[in-house]
């Protein structure tokens, strides 16, 4: 097997890191504790032979890049379901935009039962080949999503080895596919009198993902960038041939504390368009989050109060995308 360590480097003024990718084709002990490793450390890594079909994930962009460029009034046809609809700049319910004039379209489907995104009605909008596209690469996502999880809690050495995935296998899981295009932008000046314009705009801001993981592929435009334990932000070198996989705030929950939810964000690129599709796996609705006991020992009690993704998920759509919806469950 091979793992690509991390490796951090000071080129000019930035500080990057590789994150560590993970070979799912290896040794299954070793990847597990390689991910747990991951997740502690980073709560990023990228995996390769993961499984899901190439010409899976190609339609899927192809489709996106074609929805993406249709007319600004069709696409806003889709917006009707809200908030799984198309949206342009506004980001949630509570003012939150993509920063500057940068437009973000993203459209965020329902990857719910039996095939569910054909189901949604805001296919009468998007139309039969991205329906099927769709549905196609939830279906194999959610497969590998839940191989993660399945290899995570092994490597945690919790006896029920299907206590996480079982949340996303359940017909009734909370789970999304989003789409994010971000269109180029030129570079931002800070002072205008400087030689140095070199910022790129934001086009998602700062934030932790609420669900439970998060499985995003993007073409090789890089934007992604996360926040290392000092507050330091790192941009990941993109690549198209691995999913980039992140610990959400219900698994932070779940393995109390040891896996952490970190906060990233997305960058435009100032000539490239970058386009990224995530899947974010959530559990059903009325599904109570609690820690598993093997996670729980005299010297790291429960961290956090049990709630239902309900109450989560309601907690993080009243709040700003940049706040920290967390502390809100810990325990007194
Ligand atoms: C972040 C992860 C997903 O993109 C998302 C986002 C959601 C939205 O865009 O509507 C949220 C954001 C995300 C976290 C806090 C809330 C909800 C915007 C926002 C202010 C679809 C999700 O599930 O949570």
């Amino acid at each position: 097997m091979v793992v690509a360590s991390p490796t951090k480097t000071h080129s000019e003024e930035h500080l990057t890191i590789e994150l560590p990718t993970v070979d799912l084709s290896g040794d299954r002990s070793m990847v597990s504790n390689l991910i747990v490793k991951a997740c502690e450390e980073y709560g990023f890594f990228k995996v390769k032979n993961h499984g899901v079909p190439h010409d899976i994930i190609a339609k899927m962009e192809k489709e996106s890049f074609n929805f993406f460029a249709k007319p600004f009034d069709e696409k806003q046809k889709v917006e009707l379901a809200k908030p799984l609809g198309y949206g342009c700049k506004n980001i949630g319910f509570k003012g939150d935009i993509g920063e500057g004039e940068t437009s973000l379209p993203s459209l965020i489907f329902n990857g719910t039962r039996r095939l569910g995104a054909c189901y949604n009605r805001n296919f009468i909008y998007y139309g039969r080949n991205v329906c099927s596209a769709v549905s196609a690469y939830i279906e194999a996502v959610r497969e590998l999503a839940c191989e993660l999880l399945d290899l995570m809690a092994e490597g945690l050495r919790i006896p029920d080895r299907s206590v996480f995935s079982r949340l996303i296998r359940d017909g009734d899981s909370d789970s999304l596919v989003r789409l994010n295009h971000y269109p180029p932008m030129p570079l931002l000046c800070k002072d205008k009198d400087s030689s140095t314009c070199n910022q790129n705009k934001v086009g998602f801001g700062e934030h932790s993902d609420p669900q439970i993981l998060t499985i995003l592929r993007s073409n090789d435009v890089g934007g992604l960038q996360i926040s290392l334990h000092d507050g330091a932000w790192v941009p990941v070198t993109p690549d198209p041939a691995t999913f980039c996989v992140n610990v959400g705030d219900l698994l932070q929950v779940m393995t109390n504390g040891r896996f952490v939810s970190v906060r990233h964000k997305a960058l435009t690129n100032s000539y490239k368009s970058r386009m990224s599709m995530a899947y974010f796996a959530g559990p059903p609705l009325n599904a109570r989050i609690a820690v598993p006991p093997e996670m729980i020992t005299p010297t790291k009690p429960a961290l956090y109060k049990p709630f239902t993704w309900a109450e989560f998920k309601k907690a993080a759509f009243a709040l700003r995308l940049g706040d920290r919806r967390l502390g809100l469950f810990r325990m007194e």
